[in-house]
């Protein structure tokens, strides 16, 4: 049995209830044989014992009351994975799936997509099961400063910076900070990423994933000698990745001909308007399903997964995780797609990656490819500790950059292990190394 085998083997004894933490360790971890079978001081140093354990979980209540008076409780969470490089710095999620199992996994692939950014920091990630989805901007209000009551004594610009995820934009950011601000007394505007511009926000950040996911993209495909203008894009999920994706894909030259939300997809081969389906999602009110009752030009179809049918070059799944399986990976092929990169957490299953690698599709994973919110948020904490801003163009210029190097090192990672254009050994590999390295120097602990 190999280190990375036995250390699996561990993980699935010890933990058989949390599959998606599972699904995200298995696949990183035997990514890294080939480097963990060129290191093998690292089993001596216990490495990856420490490495998939979260260095610290806390759980807590987060009570609230309702509009109706009614007393409500929800479970909050923050998963402190690892810090050898940086403060832990990962979203926060409301959404009724969280629990410990996904944010488990969400904070070991948030430790390597960090370090892949090439800034300074540990990787993270919290939330809750609250539903943000039915509640009035009140109730919002009333459960973002319950849930910081607790939250505020385990943050810190230098310790733990969270910032928004599926649930969590600028507007919960806000009402977060400000229940921060009360309860510590203190303006520590580095203590949150994503804030609004008029209180420490870095201009960019809102468009970062999914500009940077469409830059990696872009990088993936000049290797093969294509580009972005003129294909055919899909993309899942209309929020804030999937939105900027795509008016980042049409700004490139391509047409996005299909989109998703958790109400279905709207579709129009020559193309959608990216502009006029944004106000309709980013309201947080609306759906494709009201956009495409008001715009008959685009046909709906009242069942997200069926989008993967449409034939393509380029698929972008932001909504999820494993919101993209076999099936779906094999309706892609049929169709003619090209490349698959990711704005979501793993939202490809393992047997649609397997899929997508045996046919020799081009296979961002996410943690490279959507590197670049959090990037823009390094550059948040950067601009926070110097009391300044950078102009958006100085900001996307530098995201732009960070993509291509991200870029760059995974591909040289996969190249000489032998992988090729093998971004999944590539990306795993290149974020592993650094952290390794610093777990190494900081000795046991
Ligand atoms: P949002 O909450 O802004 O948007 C999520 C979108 O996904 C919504 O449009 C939602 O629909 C849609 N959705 C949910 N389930 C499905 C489904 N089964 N099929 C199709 N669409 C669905 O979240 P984000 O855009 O911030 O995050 C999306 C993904 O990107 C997550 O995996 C997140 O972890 C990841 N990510 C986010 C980053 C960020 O900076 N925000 C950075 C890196 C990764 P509806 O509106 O109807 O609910
Ligand atoms: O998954 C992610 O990278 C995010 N949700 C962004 C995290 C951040 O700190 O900006």
């Amino acid at each position: 049995m190999t280190y990375v085998q036995k250390i699996l083997e561990k993980l699935h004894r010890e933990n058989p209830h949390e599959a998606e933490f599972l699904q995200a360790a298995t696949g990183i971890l035997t990514a890294l044989e080939p480097v963990v079978e060129r290191n093998p001081q690292w089993e001596e140093a216990g490495l990856l014992e420490r490495f998939v354990e979260p260095e610290r979980i806390i759980c807590f209540r987060v009570p609230w009351v309702d509009d109706a008076g009614r007393v409500q409780v929800n479970k909050g969470y923050l998963v402190q994975f690892n810090s050898a490089i940086g403060p832990y710095k990962g979203g926060l999620r409301f959404h009724p799936s969280v629990n410990l199992s996904v944010l488990k996994f969400l904070g070991m692939e948030q430790t390597l997509k960090n370090s892949l950014t090439s800034l300074p920091m540990g990787g993270g990630k919290g939330g809750s099961d609250f539903d943000p989805k039915d509640k009035s901007e009140a109730e919002i209000m009333r459960f973002c400063q319950s849930f910081m009551c607790e939250l505020y004594r385990h943050l810190g610009e230098n310790s733990e910076v969270p910032a928004g995820d599926i649930g969590v934009g600028a507007r919960e950011i806000g009402y977060m900070f400000g229940m921060y601000k009360r309860l510590k007394g203190s303006f520590d505007a580095g203590v949150f990423t994503g804030k609004g511009y008029s209180y420490g926000g870095s201009l960019g950040r809102p468009e970062a994933t999914g500009y940077g996911l469409l830059f990696f993209l872009r990088e993936a495909l000049a290797v093969r000698g294509e580009s972005v203008r003129g294909k055919k894009i899909i993309i899942s999920g209309a929020g804030n990745v999937g939105i900027h994706a795509a008016e980042k894909a049409v700004s490139m030259g391509a047409t996005v001909i299909a989109m998703s939300d958790s109400t279905g997809y709207i579709y129009n081969p020559n193309g959608i308007e990216v502009d006029k389906v944004k106000p309709y999602k980013m309201n947080r009110k609306t759906s494709l399903a009201d956009y495409a009752a008001a715009n008959p030009s685009v046909q709906f179809v009242p069942d997200p997964r069926q989008m993967w049918q449409i034939p393509c070059d380029v698929a972008l799944p932001c909504a999820t995780q494993n919101e993209l399986d076999e099936a779906s990976a094999e309706a892609l092929i049929r169709g003619g797609v090209m490349a698959v990169c990711e704005g979501a957490n793993m939202p490809s299953t393992p047997k649609a990656i397997e899929c997508f690698r045996r046919n020799k599709i081009i296979f961002a994973p996410g943690k490279a490819a959507n590197a670049g919110g959090v990037a823009v948020s390094g550059l948040e904490m950067s601009q926070n500790s110097q009391r300044l801003h950078w102009t958006k163009e100085e900001v996307l210029a530098k995201l732009e950059q960070i993509m291509i190097t991200i870029h760059n090192s995974c591909l040289s990672a996969a190249e000489e292990y032998g992988y090729g254009q093998d971004y999944v050994i590539g990306a795993n590999i290149a974020g592993f190394l650094k952290v390794a390295d610093a777990m190494m120097a900081e000795g046991v602990c």
